[in-house]
């Protein structure tokens, strides 16, 4: 297998592509898609600073040197969700990761901010670990990106991610949902521009990026994926993509070109800022609130 480009030995076989490249030119060809996901939804402007969201895994990781490379203004936030060895882990990634390109990382850790790690706050609004940490995880980059005067939040979200949310609110016809996996999310108040530049590559091809590019990451899975219904999406995507190559691209192209269709039927509301904390919410008080200050909310006489 030759790369189509230079005739060198390939290193991927890009089936959607019909395409195969050999290190350089994937890595070029990896750049090139982040640059055009940037370009076509008018994500960022280099004088813009950048706050990206790492977890010490192949695609916030794949994220955060692309962007670098391109000469963009980034820092790095971990939140440190205190899930035994694979927290710890993963943050020692973070950690490396920044020393190695001289990056700037700001670590936030429940286990330090409130005294237990995230599995003490499931509770029954939030049974599921993986809604909670959603809930965490929205909250502190969007107060990071606020008080330390970010302009917007990169994600390392994959065209994977981004179908198999798609297709999971599909099912259950989540329209509200729907029209929030967009690959850029304006400002609106304290919430912060949110923008999720690899949407345009697939979770194989970041993984080899990733690898080809000498990154080290974590490869460890976080204990609760195993029962994430949107990994059962993954794999089932992953199936129709095998046999018919370049269906989650399509997918995910026909939900932007119709998006409109639930946009309309989008309700607007109008958030109020927290009294606890002053960040948007639906009610006087946000969820994050509701869940981590419980003393102070009752004193507050709001439950
Ligand atoms: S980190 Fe968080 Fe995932 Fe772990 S707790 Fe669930 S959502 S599975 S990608
Ligand atoms: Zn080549
Ligand atoms: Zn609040």
């Amino acid at each position: 297998m030759k790369c189509r480009k230079c005739g060198e030995r390939a290193a991927i076989k890009l089936y959607q592509h019909n395409l195969s490249l050999c290190r350089e030119h994937f890595c070029e060809f990896v750049e090139e898609r982040v640059k055009k996901a940037i370009h076509d939804f008018c994500m960022f402007e280099k004088e813009e600073k950048i706050l990206v969201v790492i977890s010490g895994g192949k695609d916030s990781l794949a994220l955060s040197y692309i962007l670098n490379k391109l000469g963009y203004s980034v820092s790095l936030l971990y939140i440190d969700l205190g899930i035994d060895e694979y927290s710890d882990n993963s943050r020692k990634f973070c950690e490396e990761f920044a020393r190695k390109f001289a990056l700037s990382l700001k670590i936030i850790s429940l286990r330090e901010e409130w005294g237990k790690g995230i599995r003490a706050f499931c509770c029954q609004t939030y049974k599921s670990i993986c809604s909670l940490c959603g809930l965490v995880k929205r909250y502190y980059f969007n107060k990071v990106a606020y008080e330390e005067g970010f302009d917007v939040v990169a994600t390392g979200h994959n065209l994977d991610d981004m179908v198999s949310a798609l297709l999971s609110n599909l099912l259950g016809w989540r329209t509200s949902y729907l029209v929030k996996q967009l690959p850029l999310l304006p400002e609106e108040g304290r919430l912060k521009k949110k923008a999720k530049p690899l949407i345009y590559l697939t979770e194989r091809e970041t993984a080899a990026y990733a690898f080809l590019s000498g990154i080290s990451f974590l490869r460890e899975e976080c204990p609760y994926s195993r029962d994430a219904s949107f990994l059962r999406m993954k794999h089932l995507l992953n199936e129709v993509e095998r046999s018919s190559p370049g269906t989650k691209f399509s997918f995910y192209r026909g939900f932007l070109e119709k998006r409109h269709l639930f946009q309309e039927q989008e309700e607007k509301v109008d958030l109020k800022d927290c009294l606890l904390c002053g960040f948007p919410s639906l009610l006087e008080i946000c969820s994050f609130c509701k869940t981590f200050r419980k003393e102070e909310v009752k004193n507050a006489g709001k439950i």
